[in-house]
């Protein structure tokens, strides 16, 4: 009987999933989450993301009059960052957990992870040789402090690099061109640009940048005491992957910056063995020799962690970000440059889009009007499907889906003291967004596995069932993310030791069980949507246009 660890470690939180796997199956025998701004306040993040005081510390980047949104990025530089040391300690507290969990822990076969996507580490030159030697009696800060080349970290709610994105598209000769290569046209958050601009503002510190990791390959690295690989699945979130060979692409890494082909990890499938648990990790909190598996992004986890290892089903993500996405046997890129195709872990590639104003604008709305979650159900429950036709644009932050730059609420029949009116408004919006805008996969939607913080939400999920006319399948793990990772470590140890086991097999008995409830759909309210969905597409047209 093995056991198996997942760890995500997303915008706001680290969570850990243990698996027990036997001839009888695999069940989750751990889980355990908590949210960084509590556990870890020294570091002063709101949500995951360092605070205007605490953050940016780097020259340049406070340009006057910035403003701290609600998700803690800078209204108006764009600017979110965090700190790849929170993300350190982090992972040492749950691993302190976990040790002191009473599970027999010698039979830990092999630990894999998950994390937010697209965020840069940047190491200098002395990383390869700490990473391996340090020293058990003290926490990972302390000693890793040193091997940053940058502070800080740029993350995925970053939108401060317009310009670089224009720079590295029209270098490989536009948008068309860079998406069929890596599967998406330039985007802000994508790891690319933000390298560029890290060159650009700061050329000492790009040039003291031995390597440059994305918060996956990072704690990766970490724990297994030395430089681990990229997997295919958060490596095209970078702008800088050929998907098709899952290979970096010269002509985008030339473009980006100079020099950074020798900077960036190697590229290895996603059930890679990147090495084993280091000396420290054994040490400091008795843990065995345990495989490490290569990590990939949070999205590409919850495809496994969804047991979306076939085409046709689809899976909603409400976390930080709202995301949809499902697997794709062959590379469709999408015409209208709004999604992405990024690699599977399963070896496929995986169609998704990206929403910025997810479970932050949900509590926006439900602080504003003093709600509870309890209270923002009731309000959705006393609310018909349309709203009687009050409508809002839920553009509190800058939005990846459509791209909006100029954050703002746009509201149509809605009164400002309309508590009820505004809780419907804003699910309604997300979840007509989320239809219309994943519309170029392809995806004939007849079920979706809802997961992410906000799918404890039944009532959100019902306006889900009605808006796509699909069943939605709420589970009882929450974090399909982490479950992924956990799921992607017992598949490569299985790998390892020559085992053959096909991805049904490793989703079969563990995924489908742990769904709760089934949501359908009532044909009458679906109805109304498909007619409001045009309503909404022409209001968000009209609203880009103005600006
Ligand atoms: P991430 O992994 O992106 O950090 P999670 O998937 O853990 O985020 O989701 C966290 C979010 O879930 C919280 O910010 C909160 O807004 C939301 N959430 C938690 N419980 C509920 C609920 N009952 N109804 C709606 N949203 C909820
Ligand atoms: C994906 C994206 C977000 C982050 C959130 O492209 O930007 O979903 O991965 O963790």
């Amino acid at each position: 009987m093995s056991l198996y660890l997942g760890l995500d470690s997303s915008t706001q939180s680290l969570t850990g999933i243990v698996l027990e796997a036997d001839r009888a199956g695999t069940r989750v025998v751990y889980e355990h989450s908590f949210a960084f701004d509590e556990k870890l306040p020294e570091y002063g993040t709101r949500h995951g993301v360092l605070t205007a005081d605490r953050g940016p510390a780097e020259a340049g980047h406070h340009e006057g009059g910035a403003r701290r949104s609600e998700s803690g990025a800078e209204s108006g530089t764009g600017i979110a960052v965090s700190s790849p040391l929170l993300w350190a300690d982090a992972l040492d507290l749950m691993l302190a957990k976990i040790a002191a969990s009473g599970l027999d822990l010698s039979r830990l076969a092999a630990i894999a992870g998950s994390a937010q996507q697209h965020g840069s580490v940047y190491l200098n030159a002395t990383a390869a040789s700490v990473l391996g030697q340090l020293n058990p009696g003290l926490v990972p800060s302390l000693q890793l402090a040193g091997c940053l080349s940058r502070p800080v970290s740029p993350i995925w709610m970053d939108a401060s690099t317009s310009r670089e994105c224009e720079e590295i598209t029209a270098a490989v000769g536009g948008p068309r061109v860079l998406a069929e290569h890596t599967g998406s046209r330039a985007f802000e958050r994508f790891t690319g640009p933000q390298i560029r601009k890290f060159f650009r503002q700061q050329p000492a510190a790009y040039a003291a940048t031995d390597r440059v990791h994305l918060v996956s390959s990072f704690l990766a690295s970490l724990l297994a005491g030395r430089h681990a690989p990229i997997d295919p699945g958060d490596g095209s979130g970078m702008n800088l992957m050929d998907l098709a060979s899952a290979t970096w692409w010269p002509l985008a890494v030339d473009a980006t910056a100079p020099g950074l082909a020798a900077k960036l990890p190697d590229i290895a499938p996603s059930w890679t063995i990147a090495g084993t648990l280091s000396a420290y990790w054994q040490a400091r909190h008795a843990l065995p020799p345990a495989r490490i598996v290569v990590w990939s992004g949070d999205n590409p986890c919850s495809l496994i962690g969804t047991g979306l290892v076939r085409e046709g089903l689809a899976a909603i993500s409400l976390g930080t970000s709202d995301t949809i996405f499902g697997l794709m046997r062959e590379p469709r890129i999408d015409a209208t440059f709004t999604g992405h195709v990024f690699g599977a872990p399963t070896g496929g590639f995986m169609g998704i889009t990206v929403f910025a104003n997810g479970s932050i604008a949900r509590e926006r709305i439900r602080d504003q009007f003093g709600l509870t979650w309890s209270g923002f159900s009731a309000a959705l429950a006393s609310t018909p499907a349309g709203n009687d036709g009050r409508m809002l644009l839920p553009w509190f932050d800058r939005e990846i889906t459509p791209l909006v730059l100029e954050p703002g609420l746009r509201r149509f029949g809605l009164a400002l003291d309309d508590g009820p009116g505004h809780v419907r408004a804003v699910v309604e919006a997300q979840m007509m967004a989320l239809a219309l805008h994943s519309r170029w996969m392809q995806v004939d939607v007849t079920t979706i596995h809802a997961t992410g913080g906000a799918s404890a939400n039944r009532d959100i999920l019902r306006v889900m069932a009605d808006v796509f006319g699909a069943d939605v399948c709420q589970f009882e793990v929450g974090n399909s993310a982490c479950l992924g990772a956990a799921l992607r470590a017992r598949h490569a140890d299985a790998v390892a030791r020559g085992e053959r086991l096909t991805w049904d097999e490793v989703v079969a008995g563990v995924v489908d069980p742990l769904i709760t409830a089934r949501l359908q759909p009532d044909r009458e309210r679906h109805a109304i949507y498909v007619d409001l969905i045009r309503a909404y597409a022409a209001r968000e047209a009209q609203a880009l246009e103005c600006a």
